[in-house]
């Protein structure tokens, strides 16, 4: 985003919390943490030779090296300059008769702009671990989402990993592999595909190179912002025999989309949906020798309406002297002590507990800033039963301020760099439009909203995502409102509804001239 301002002639100012870029793969360090879509698909496309010049070493690259690339990309373009580091925005306020927004930061400085773009992510708030009796812990406790920068040892200790969604997934292996003892409390099992990882050899990586622009256009105009051919047969279309040797195929592929690909109901059949569901827990019950431990791990959702995680050896884990998994449903958590966690009916002795607890996901972020708008509306207040935008990109009643895979976007349910690039080309496009039209202010109209609001839940209900338990729909954080956050039709329809208000003269969106206070009337 920075980079495109700069493109415009425009000045910006980056606030950012860590102390260096990176976003996720700043935070998220613990062993295990990598990728699970590919590399060369999880790459900027904006800049040719950075394409060609970047060597992928892994097909799904682990996180020290995204975040080599990613600041990589920060020196490349010199973007540093122009961000602030170790700066908390803590509240935003639009001025209507400046038509301007005042941040305010954690550090006391006051930023002014013309407008302002949320790049705030859409896992960025980490769930606190909230347990009675944490603070008596007399061990080392992390949670997976604000991982240390310094190496952590497990070599030999009693570790305990509260939570299986994806990070969990990724850091059980790699704790198991050195810990003396690790105990697993899971509370709903998942559905995880085997990566199939591989290193990268310099043949693959030149013809995925020397093709990008093509492979790129086709994540582009997919449904989940990857370049694999969209299935063409339903899933009773094919006999029970071609069935099992299609998704055996996915399996043996590996990937997130292992299974999901196969099949064009996979998403809106229940019947289809329980198909691949009882060939997962197939995969679960040949893997896990033990079967009271494999029917533990036999997830009972429809696949896919919670993340489907992605490993590397995780079922595999359970076959270990050294792990045990615990059901804490069947035995609740009830304290955490000075040595261990008490369940209901037993002590576990612990030097060390990682919570893999997950975050306030999509709307966290912005909930976190006190965002006020037109006539000092509260964000927050205005999302109290759900989230509401335009595209994704923009809210009633806050002119200026443009979210990037906001709510009401594909964002977490597509690749999401694709996402993010498509984000960031729209919102530059805009602002030059603007400026070019003689405007410097816009917003969605609340009738637009309203109608895409309609339109998001609509294609929600088609498929089977409003009935699980997920961050999807907010239910892993109490009060949060049960909605199912981002738009379900895919990147491709999404972009070309995204074009389409574009052609139309940004149909919906309201656009003015306000006063011009801030330097250039530019900033952003
Ligand atoms: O978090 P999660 P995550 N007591 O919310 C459990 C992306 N990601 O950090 O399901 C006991 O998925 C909770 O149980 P339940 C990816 O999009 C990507 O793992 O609520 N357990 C669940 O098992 C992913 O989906 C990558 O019953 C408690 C787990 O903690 C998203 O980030 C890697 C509990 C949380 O799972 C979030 O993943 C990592 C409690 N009080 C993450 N509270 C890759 O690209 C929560 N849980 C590979």
């Amino acid at each position: 985003m920075l980079h495109r301002i700069r493109g415009l002639g425009m000045t910006a100012r980056v606030l950012e919390r860590g102390d260096d870029v990176g976003g996720t793969w700043y935070w998220n360090r613990y062993p295990g943490a990598r990728c699970d879509i590919e590399s060369i698909d999880y790459s900027y496309s904006f800049d040719e030779s950075l394409t060609r010049e970047w060597r992928w070493t892994e097909r799904y690259a682990t996180q020290p090296e995204i975040l080599a690339y990613l600041q990589h990309a920060a020196d490349r373009f010199d973007l540093r300059r122009d961000i602030t580091f170790n700066t908390t925005v803590l509240t935003a306020d639009w001025d209507d008769a400046a038509n301007a927004w005042t941040l305010r930061c954690d550090t006391g400085d006051t930023v002014r702009a013309t407008y302002c773009v949320m790049a705030t992510g859409c896992l960025s708030v980490v769930k606190q671990p909230d347990f009675p009796g944490l603070s008596d812990f007399a061990g080392e406790w992390y949670h997976t989402g604000r991982w240390p920068h310094q190496p952590v040892d497990f070599t030999d200790k009693s570790v305990a990993v509260i939570g299986t969604g994806s990070s969990g997934i990724q850091v059980i292996p790699r704790i198991a592999a050195v810990a003396r003892q690790l105990y697993v409390l899971q509370r709903t099992p998942n559905y995880s595909m085997p990566a199939q990882n591989r290193p990268l050899d310099e043949v693959e990586l030149e013809a995925a190179i020397a093709t990008f622009a093509e492979r790129r256009k086709i994540c582009e105009y997919s449904d989940a912002g990857v370049p694999h051919p969209p299935p063409t047969q339903s899933t009773f279309e094919v006999s029970p025999d071609e069935r099992r040797a299609r998704f055996e195929e996915g399996w043996q592929r590996g990937g997130i989309n292992a299974l999901s690909a196969a099949f064009t109901d996979f998403f809106t059949n229940e019947a289809a949906n329980k198909e691949a569901q009882d060939f997962a827990r197939a995969k679960i019950r040949q893997i896990v020798r033990d079967p009271h431990t494999a029917e533990l791990l036999c997830p009972n959702h429809h696949i896919g309406t919670k993340r489907t995680c992605v490993d590397i050896g995780y079922f595999e884990t359970y076959n270990r002297d050294n792990v045990e998994l615990i059901d804490v449903r069947a035995h609740p958590i009830s304290r955490i002590t000075r040595t261990g966690i008490q369940l209901s009916d037993r002590h576990l002795d612990v030097d060390g507990i990682v919570f893999a607890i997950g975050y306030d996901a999509i709307t966290g972020a912005l909930a976190d800033i006190d965002i006020r708008g037109t006539g000092g509306r509260l964000l927050r207040d205005y999302w109290a039963n759900g989230p509401r935008t335009l595209l994704g990109l923009q809210i009633a009643g806050f002119p200026n301020l443009f979210t990037i895979t906001g709510p009401g976007s594909p964002s977490v349910l597509s690749n999401m760099v694709v996402s993010i690039e498509q984000h960031v080309d729209w919102i530059s496009d805009c602002l030059r439009h603007l400026r070019e039209s003689g405007f410097n202010r816009i917003e969605a109209s609340p009738e637009a909203e309203q109608r895409w609001m309609e339109h998001v839940a609509e294609l929600a209900a088609e498929t089977l995502y409003p009935q699980a338990n997920s961050w999807y729909v907010g239910a892993n954080i109490p009060g949060k409102p049960r909605v199912l956050m981002p738009y379900v039709a895919g990147c491709g329809q999404y972009r070309h509804e995204c074009e389409q208000v574009v052609k139309n003269g940004y149909d919906g969106f309201i656009l003015g001239a306000g006063p011009i206070t801030v330097s250039e009337g530019a900033r952003t």
